[in-house]
């Protein structure tokens, strides 16, 4: 192909932005942090010298972060079903959602203390609603019309994942993230770990509502993650603790022989 002048790029680059706006629409329910995620798509690999150029990123972002980024399919929330309720490790009885409060903790080298949140805080947040098809590695799937916020805007709210202790910024200071997020029931009887471009994906949501209703208990109440570049075993209902952390996380299926990224 031709070689682009970085004004071309600008203009291609606006062009397919609008496109993947237009294609993906859960984004359409995106802020700027989403926006800023659109643009980051069109960073994929394939693209002249230009384009990084006109984003400013360096091939360590574009490997690492970006590729990730591609979007998994929305639909129709006419099409979204109520799942089976699919697993209850972690869901021991005797919890009480009433005091439930979300940890989270940076990583094991005792500098940063542990804040806690609660549902409110989470509710705060800006809300996405998002349709789309949970996939449980046994084999069924099933539409769902998710209702929460994104890890990365709560992320960015609370200042957290970080080793500044500022705000992620993962287009200027990737390096300033840690590497995973591990996040575990109350009882830590289940417990998941996703890699850092998993868990500040624009899709990847922390959800209190299940087809326009709070969360039941079965399903994760009162906060669970979504995710669905990923197979449901990643989808860990009643979080208890979040802990960022540059040790990969132990995870329950990944320890039972399941492969540990469980993407799709
Ligand atoms: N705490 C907890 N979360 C869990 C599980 C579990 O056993 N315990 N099972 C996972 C699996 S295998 C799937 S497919 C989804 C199913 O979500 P659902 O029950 O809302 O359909 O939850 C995931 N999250
Ligand atoms: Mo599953």
């Amino acid at each position: 192909m031709e070689p682009m002048s970085d004004r071309d790029a600008e203009l291609e680059m606006r062009r397919r932005s609008r496109r993947a706006f237009l294609v993906g629409g859960g984004a359409l329910l995106a802020g700027a942090a989403g926006w800023r995620w659109l643009l980051s798509t069109a960073s994929e690999d394939g693209l002249h010298a230009p384009f990084r150029r006109v984003l400013g990123l360096n091939e360590k972002i574009a490997g690492e972060y970006f590729n990730s980024s591609h979007l998994a399919p929305v639909f129709p929330p006419d099409r979204a079903r109520m799942p089976r309720a699919n697993g209850d490790i972690g869901l021991s009885d005797g919890f009480d959602p009433a005091t439930w409060q979300l940890t989270v903790a940076g990583p094991d080298n005792g500098q940063a203390p542990a804040r806690t949140f609660t549902l409110d805080d989470i509710r705060r947040l800006p809300r996405v609603d998002m349709v789309t098809e949970l996939k449980c590695i046994e084999g069924w799937s099933e539409v769902v019309h998710w209702g929460g916020a994104r890890m990365i805007d709560f992320m960015t709210m609370y200042a957290l994942g970080t080793r500044s202790g500022q705000a992620p910024d993962p287009q200027h200071r990737q390096d300033d993230l840690l590497r995973y997020v591990a996040m575990e029931t109350p009882d830590k009887a289940y417990f998941v770990g996703l890699e850092m471009a998993s868990a500040i994906h624009p899709q990847t949501l922390l959800c209190y509502e299940m087809n326009g209703k709070p969360l039941a208990p079965e399903h994760g109440a009162p906060l669970r993650l979504v995710t669905p570049v990923k197979y449901g075993i990643k989808h860990i209902k009643r979080i208890g603790t979040i802990r960022f952390s540059d040790q990969r996380p132990d995870d329950y299926w990944a320890k039972e022989g399941y492969d540990w990224y469980a993407g799709l």
